[in-house]
C-alpha cells in the first residue's frame, strides 16, 4: 500500500515514512507526484487545518492524501505557539529563529522551564470533503538551553516526560514510538484496518 503525504517539512516525511514502513506502508511526499502550490493555513486548530490541507491536495490531485498539523502548546505562554508553530518568529521563521523566540518569550518571564505538550492532528482525505482522522499527544517540558541534534523543529528544547532526554537527543525510532505524530500515525493505520475489515 501507497500513500501520499502532503506536506513541505522534510522532517515530517522522514518521521512518518520510518513509522509507516513499520506497518509495510509506502509513504510518497507529494512533491515527487506533482507540483502543488501549498495553501494558507487559516484554521484555528491543529484539526481544521490538517481537514484543510488534506482536503485541498486530494482535490488538487484527484487521489487520497494524508497531510498533518501540529505543533508546540507551552503553558507558560498560554498554549502557544500552538497553530503558528511554525511561524512563531515571523513567517518562513527558521527552526533556529523559532527556538531563539522561544528561549527568550521563556526566559523575559524569568523562566528556565515550562510544561508543555506537542499535538499532532493527522487527516486522511478520500473523498470529497471526507475521510478519517487521528490524533496525538506527547507531554513533557521545555528548556531554554538547546540539546542534540535529531529531530526538527522545537525538538532541540522539548524534553519527553519520564525522559532526562531532549527530543532531539533520541534515535528516530524512539522518538517515533512515543511522539505525538508516530501515535497519530499509528492510530491512523489502527483506523484504517477496522474499515477495510467492515
Ligand atoms: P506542512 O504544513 O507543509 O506539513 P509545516 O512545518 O508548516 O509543514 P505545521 O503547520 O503543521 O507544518 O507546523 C508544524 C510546526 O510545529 C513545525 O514546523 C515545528 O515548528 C513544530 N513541530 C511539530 N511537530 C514537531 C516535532 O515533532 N518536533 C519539533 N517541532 C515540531
Amino acid at each position: 500500500m501507497k500513500i501520499v503525504f502532503a506536506t513541505k517539512n522534510r522532517g515530517k516525511v522522514r518521521e512518518v515514512q520510518e513509522k509507516l514502513k513499520e506497518f509495510g506502508i509506502e509513504v510518497v511526499p507529494i512533491d515527487e507526484v506533482a507540483e502543488v502550490e501549498a495553501p494558507e493555513e487559516t484554521g484555528k486548530t491543529f484539526c481544521e487545518n490538517a481537514y484543510q490541507k488534506a482536503t485541498y491536495y486530494s482535490e488538487k490531485l484527484g487521489m487520497p492524501v494524508i497531510a498533518e498539523d501540529s505543533g508546540l502548546e507551552v503553558k507558560a505562554l498560554g498554549g502557544k505557539p500552538g497553530v503558528y508553530s511554525s511561524r512563531f518568529a515571523g513567517e518562513n521563521a527558521t527552526d533556529e529563529e523559532n527556538n531563539r523566540k522561544l528561549i527568550e518569550e521563556l526566559r523575559k518571564r524569568g523562566l528556565e522551564n515550562s510544561p508543555a505538550r506537542y499535538v499532532s492532528f493527522i487527516f486522511l482525505a478520500f473523498l470529497e470533503k471526507a475521510g478519517l482522522w487521528s490524533e496525538g499527544e506527547v507531554r513533557g517540558r521545555v528548556i531554554t538551553e538547546p540539546r542534540g541534534t535529531g529531530g526538527f523543529g522545537y525538538d532541540p528544547l522539548f524534553i519527553p516526560k519520564g525522559y532526562g532526554k531532549t527530543m532531539a537527543e533520541l534515535p528516530l525510532k524512539e522518538k517515533n514510538r512515543i511522539s505525538h505524530r508516530g501515535k497519530a500515525v499509528e492510530k491512523l493505520v489502527n483506523i484504517i484496518r477496522l474499515v477495510k475489515k467492515l
